[in-house]
C-alpha cells in the first residue's frame, strides 16, 4: 500500500503501551505506540523500515521483562555462573531469533497483517549484527543461545565494535571493502548501562610500596561502558546478556571500535596515541587490537569481580577461596588471554591477595578453548609493546613463568631439554614475544579442542609436552550449533514436516529425537514431502540469486554450495579447479552427451581477508569463470558457477535450506571443526569432504554411505608435502588440464600464475603446493562423480538426505553447552519459576 494508506491503517488501531501484550490486535496497539512515541523517526511515516522499528521495539519490551527477572533471579539464587568471553560474536539477525524463542511468531506475524505488512518483508529490513570474521564468532552466537535456552545462568562478554565486518562488493577487480556502519540508525536490541562503567588503563609504570606490594599507576585511563543485549532462550522465560563494552572516548580520536580486518592501518589513522608510540602502521594496528582485547579483558573482570562482591552481601569478610565456586570464565581462543594476568593484579594489587592465594584463584577460574592449530592464527605479542602498554601485567607474566620453569625443574626434569618450547616468553633477542596459547596452557585448569579429531591433534603435537606435565588438563568439546536458528526458524517447511512425522516439536530443543526419522527414510510419502520442502528453499534461494547477481539459475539442477571465509586450506581453489574441468569436459561433448550429465549450480560465497592477496585472487577466479559459463549458450544448462556476494548469517539462512551438496574441503589436519558442516548436514544437504574437524564425526553419525569422502588423511599429510617438495609427486593428467585451461586464458586475461604457481611443486615458480589440492584432485573428482550418478536416483538421493538429518541430532550446541557445563564450569541450570 502506499504512505497514505498505511497512515489510514494506524489511525484505527489505537496506539497503546501494553509491552507484555499476547493478543494480536493487542501487538498491533503496541507496535502502534512505537511508531507514535519511540523518538527515532516520524510517526507520519510507516514505511517498512519505521514498521521493522516500532515492532522490534515492540518485542524489546517483552524481551526487557524476562531479562530483568532473569537478573534478579540469579541475583537472588545466586548460583556459580559463567561468563564466555569472546572478542567476536556473530549474531545476524535478531527479530525472527527474538520472536521465535518467545514464541510469539504467530500473534507478531498477525499484528503485522493488520498493520499491512508481512512478517517477513519486516525482518528483512534489519542489518546483520557481524561483530566477527567466521566460525569462531558464529559459534559463540549460538552458544548464547543454548546458554539461554538450557537456562544457564551464563553471560557473553564482547565489544561494541563501531563497524561490522566490511561489505564484501563484487566489482570488476574483485572483491572491494566498504565499512559496515551496522549502527547508523540505531540498534534496537541494546540497552544502555550509564550506570555500569570501569576505568581501563593504558602504558604508565609499576610502583612499588615501602611494604613491597605494586601498584600501576600513570598512563591514561579511558572509560568502559556496558551495553547489554538480551539473549532470549527457547521455551524458558530465562533471558541472559550479552554485555558488549564500549570506551567512553575522551579524545575524540580515540577510536578503538573498528572491527579490524585486515584493515589495521585505517583504524589506526584514526588513534593518536599509536603515533606516540611513533611506530609503523601495522605496528599501530597491532597495538589497536592488543588494546581493544586488554579493554575487553579489563572491563569484564572488573565487572565479575565488582558482582561476586554485590553478592556476598550479609558476610563483612570477603571469602576470595570462594570466587572459583561462584565465576567460570571461558577464554574464546586465546584473544582473552590478558584476563589471566588481569585477573591475577585485581586480586593482588587491588584486594592485597598474596600471590600463591591469587593464582590458586586464577587457575581454578579460568579455562581456555583453542580453535586453530595454524600456526599464523596462534598469537604472539612483541614484549616491547606489551612492557609498554601494560608493564605491570608483563612483571605477572614474568613471574607465571619463572614459576613455571621450577615447577617443571623439580617435578618433571625429563622435559628440561624441551623447556625453550614451553615457556611463556619466547626471548629470541631478535624478537622476544610473549607466546599467548603457552601462558593460557600454563594458567588455565581446562583445556579443550573442539572436535574430537582436533582434541586429539592438540594432545598429539601443538600441546604433547604439556599433556606429560598435566594429563588430565586437555578435553575435547565438538562444536555445534543451535537448531533455532538453523533449522526450525530458517527452514520452516523442513521443521514442520519434522514435526509431523515424529509427531512432536521436541527436537526443537532435544536435537537427538531427529534419529526416530530413520524408520521412516523408505517412506514414499515422507519423500515426496521432503523433495517437496527442498524445492520450495531452492526456488526461494534462485530467487534470491537472481537478485543479487542478476543470473537464474535452475532449481532442477543440484545445488553445490560451499560458503566459509576464503582461505587456502579451505581449498576453494580445488572447488573452482574441479568447476572449470567439469566447464572443459562439457565444451567437449556433443550435445546428446550432455544431456545425459547432471546439471549443477555451483555456488560459492565467502569473504576474503583485506590483505589475503591469494585469497583474493581466488574470488576474482570465481566470479571470472562465472561471467564465461553463465553466458555460455551450448552448457549453460548443464553449468552454472555463482559467486555469492556479501556472504554473512542471513545469507547462510537463505542458502542452507536450498542446498543439496556441500563442500568441507580442507587439508586434512588443518580445519579444526567447521560448523557449516554441521548446519548442512542438519538442513538434508549431503556432504563432500575430507577427514578433517568434524566431518570425521558427522560421517560417524550419518553413516558413512551417505558421505561423499575423499582425499588424503591427517596422518598421511607430513609425508606427502614432504614428497610434493622433493618432486616425487605426479600431477594428475586432470589437474594438469583444469590449469592449462586457465592459463589460456579461457576466462580472461587477468594474471592467474601467482595463485596457480602456489599449486606446484617447489621448482621454478612453484612454492610447494603446502595445501596438498594437486594430490588430493584425483580423489576429489572421483566423488564428485559419484555424486552426479547418486543424484541420477532421487530416491536414493532423498533418503541420503532424511539420513543426514536424521544424524544430526549430536551437533546441536545444547548438547555441547550441556558438556561444557558439566565438565569444565561445573554449573547449573538455574531456570526461572
Ligand atoms: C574457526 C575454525 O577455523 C573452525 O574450524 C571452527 O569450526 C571455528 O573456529 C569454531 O570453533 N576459527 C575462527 O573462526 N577464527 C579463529 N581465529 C580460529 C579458528
Amino acid at each position: 500500500g502506499s504512505t497514505t494508506d498505511r497512515i489510514t491503517i494506524l489511525e484505527k488501531i489505537p496506539p497503546v503501551a501494553n509491552p507484555l501484550a499476547k493478543d494480536p490486535a493487542a501487538i498491533a496497539s503496541n507496535i502502534n505506540y512505537h511508531a507514535h512515541y519511540s523518538p527515532h523517526f516520524s510517526p507520519y511515516k510507516f514505511e517498512p523500515e519505521q514498521a521493522f522499528y516500532a515492532t522490534a521495539e515492540s518485542v524489546r519490551d517483552q524481551l526487557i521483562k524476562q531479562w530483568n527477572d532473569t537478573y534478579c533471579h540469579y541475583h537472588k539464587v545466586n548460583p556459580k555462573q559463567t561468563y564466555y568471553l569472546s572478542m567476536e560474536y556473530l549474531q545476524g539477525r535478531a527479530l525472527t531469533n527474538a520472536v521465535g524463542n518467545l514464541d510469539v511468531q504467530d500473534a507478531y506475524a498477525d499484528a503485522l497483517k493488520q498493520l499491512g505488512y508481512a512478517l517477513e518483508e519486516i525482518t528483512e529490513q534489519e542489518k546483520d549484527a557481524a561483530l566477527g570474521n567466521g566460525g569462531i564468532g558464529r559459534l559463540a552466537s549460538c552458544f548464547l543461545d543454548s546458554m539461554a535456552t538450557l537456562s544457564l545462568p551464563a553471560w557473553g562478554y564482547g565489544l561494541r565494535y563501531r563497524y561490522g565486518l566490511f561489505k564484501q562488493l563484487m566489482t570488476k577487480t574483485g572483491q572491494e571493502e566498504i565499512a559496515e556502519d551496522w549502527l547508523e540508525k540505531f540498534s534496537p536490541w541494546e540497552i544502555p548501562r550509564h550506570d555500569v562503567v570501569f576505568p581501563i588503563r593504558f602504558f604508565g609504570q609499576v610502583e612499588v610500596n615501602p611494604n613491597g606490594s605494586r601498584k600501576w599507576i600513570g598512563g591514561e585511563v579511558i572509560q568502559a561502558v556496558a551495553y547489554d543485549v538480551p539473549i532470549p532462550g527457547y521455551k524458558t522465560k530465562n533471558t541472559n546478556s550479552l554485555r558488549l563494552w564500549e570506551a567512553k572516548a575522551r579524545a575524540e580520536d580515540f577510536n578503538l571500535f573498528e572491527f579490524n580486518d585486515g584493515k589495521y592501518e585505517s583504524a589506526a589513522l584514526l588513534h593518536s596515541r599509536a603515533q606516540q608510540a611513533k611506530s609503523n602502521a601495522t605496528e599501530d594496528g597491532k597495538l589497536l587490537r592488543l588494546e581493544q582485547q586488554y579493554f575487553l579483558c579489563s572491563a569484564s573482570l572488573q565487572d565479575i569481580i565488582t558482582r561476586f562482591k554485590e553478592r556476598l552481601d550479609g558476610k563483612d569478610k570477603i571469602m576470595w577461596s570462594e570466587f572459583p565456586s561462584k565465576v567460570a570464565v571461558q577464554l574464546n581462543d586465546t584473544h582473552p588471554t590478558l584476563s589471566i594476568p588481569e585477573l591475577m593484579r585485581l586480586l593482588m594489587d587491588d584486594e592485597g591477595l598474596g600471590w600463591d592465594e591469587a593464582w590458586d584463584i586464577t587457575n581454578r577460574t579460568i579455562a581456555y578453548t583453542n580453535h586453530t592449530v595454524l600456526p599464523e592464527a596462534l598469537e604472539k605479542w612483541s614484549q616491547t609493546v606489551m612492557w609498554k602498554l601494560l608493564p605491570r601485567h608483563m612483571e605477572i607474566i614474568e613471574e607465571i613463568d619463572k614459576r613455571f620453569i621450577k615447577m617443571i625443574q623439580s617435578t618433571k626434569p625429563e622435559l628440561e631439554g624441551k623447556i625453550s618450547d614451553l615457556l611463556i616468553l619466547d626471548n629470541n633477542p631478535q624478537k622476544p614475544v610473549v607466546r599467548m596459547a603457552n601462558l593460557c596452557v600454563v594458567s588455565a585448569h581446562t583445556v579443550n579442542g573442539v572436535a574430537q579429531l582436533h582434541s586429539d591433534i592438540l594432545k598429539a603435537e601443538l600441546f604433547s609436552d604439556y599433556v606429560k606435565v598435566w594429563r588430565t588438563k586437555f578435553q575435547n568439546k565438538t562444536n555445534g550449533i543451535t537448531p533455532r536458528r538453523w533449522l526450525k526458524f530458517c527452514n520452516p517447511e523442513l521443521s514442520s514436516i519434522i514435526t509431523k512425522w515424529l509427531k512432536t516439536d521436541q527436537w526443537v530443543n532435544n536435537l537427538d529425537l531427529l534419529v526416530n526419522l530413520r524408520q521412516f527414510a523408505d517412506s514414499s510419502v515422507l519423500q515426496a514431502e521432503w523433495e517437496s520442502a527442498k524445492l520450495a528453499s531452492k526456488q526461494r534461494l534462485a530467487h534470491y540469486v537472481l537478485q543479487v547477481t542478476g543470473v537464474s539459475i535452475d532449481p532442477n539442477s543440484l545445488f553445490d554450495i560451499q560458503i566459509k571465509r576464503i582461505h587456502e586450506y579451505k581449498r576453494q581453489l580445488m572447488n573452482i579447479l574441479g568447476a572449470v574441468y567439469r566447464y572443459k569436459k562439457l565444451k567437449e561433448m556433443s550435445p546428446e552427451e550432455r544431456k545425459k550429465t547432471t546439471p549443477r549450480t555451483i555456488m560459492i560465497g565467502g569473504k576474503a581477508f583485506a590483505t589475503y592477496t591469494n585469497a583474493k585472487r581466488i574470488v576474482k577466479l570465481v566470479s571470472d569463470v562465472g561471467a564465461v559459463v553463465n553466458t555460455d549458450p551450448e552448457v549453460n544448462s548443464f553449468l552454472k558457477v555463482i559467486f555469492v556476494p556479501n556472504y554473512n548469517v542471513s545469507v547462510a539462512e537463505v542458502l542452507i535450506p536450498g542446498s543439496e551438496l556441500s563442500q568441507h574441503i580442507s587439508t586434512a589436519g588443518m580445519e579444526a571443526s567447521g560448523t557449516s558442516n554441521m548446519k548442512f548436514a542438519l538442513n538434508g544437504c549431503l556432504i563432500i569432504g575430507t577427514l578433517d574437524g568434524a566431518n570425521v564425526e558427522i560421517r560417524e553419525e550419518i553413516g558413512q554411505e551417505n558421505f561423499f569422502l575423499f582425499g588424503a588423511t591427517a596422518d598421511e599429510v607430513p609425508r606427502l608435502r614432504k614428497e610434493r617438495e622433493q618432486g616425487l609427486f605426479k600431477p594428475d593428467p586432470r589437474f594438469e588440464e583444469a590449469k592449462q585451461f586457465i592459463k589460456s586464458g579461457a576466462f580472461g586475461s587477468y594474471d592467474y600464475n601467482p595463485l596457480l604457481d602456489s599449486l606446484e611443486g617447489n621448482s621454478g615458480f612453484g612454492r610447494g603446493d603446502y595445501f596438498l589440492v594437486g594430490y588430493d584432485f584425483p580423489s576429489y573428482m572421483d566423488a564428485q562423480a559419484r555424486v552426479d550418478e547418486a543424484y541420477k536416483d532421487r530416491k536414493k538421493w532423498t533418503k541420503m538426505s532424511i539420513l543426514s538429518t536424521a544424524g544430526s541430532g549430536k551437533f546441536s550446541s545444547d548438547r555441547t553447552i550441556g558438556q561444557y557445563a558439566k565438565e569444565i564450569w561445573k554449573i547449573d541450570e538455574c531456570r526461572l519459576p
